[in-house]
């Protein structure tokens, strides 16, 4: 069994989508083991992103994730981080394969709907930063 975390980010949140982006989850072998909604801030969007503090898009990816609120999620499951990676589709919708979560709810590779961990080392990291041991269930 592993933990990822999922974020639903502020175009699919503001699209009205969060159920069915959960509905792929959910219907695909995942469990959700934490959520809650949340508006972040600056700072937070800054440090949960500052692995790409030197890519150009920084800023603009910064801006996009508090322009609303957020979902965040725990998904637990087998080869939880692979197959959440698998659902989410390639990080450019245009170049993201039919049925993916990307292809149907996305706009672009600034709006892409979702995040998802990478690996299984940055899940944990990532899980750290948005919960306590006692809200993942
Ligand atoms: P991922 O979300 O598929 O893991 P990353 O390379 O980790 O993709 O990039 C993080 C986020 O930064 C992407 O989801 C996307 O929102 C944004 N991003 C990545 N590459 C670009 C780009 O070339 N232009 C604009 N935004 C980008
Ligand atoms: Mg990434």
């Amino acid at each position: 069994m592993q933990q990822t975390l999922s974020i639903i980010k502020p175009d699919a949140v503001k699209k009205n989508v969060i159920g069915k982006i959960i509905d792929r989850f959910e219907s695909n072998g995942l469990r959700i083991a934490a959520m809650k909604k949340l508006q972040l801030s600056h700072n937070d969007a800054e440090k949960f992103y500052a692995v790409h503090a030197e890519r150009p898009f920084f800023k603009d990816l910064v801006e996009f994730m508090i322009s609303g609120p957020v979902v965040v999620m725990v998904l637990e499951g087998e080869n939880a981080v692979a197959k959440n990676r698998e659902l989410m589709g390639a990080t450019n919708p245009k170049e993201a394969a039919e049925g993916t979560i990307r292809r149907d709810f996305a706009d672009s590779i600034d709006a892409n709907a979702v995040h998802g961990s990478d690996s299984l080392e940055n899940a944990k990291i990532e899980i750290s930063f948005f919960f306590a041991e006692r809200e993942i269930v």
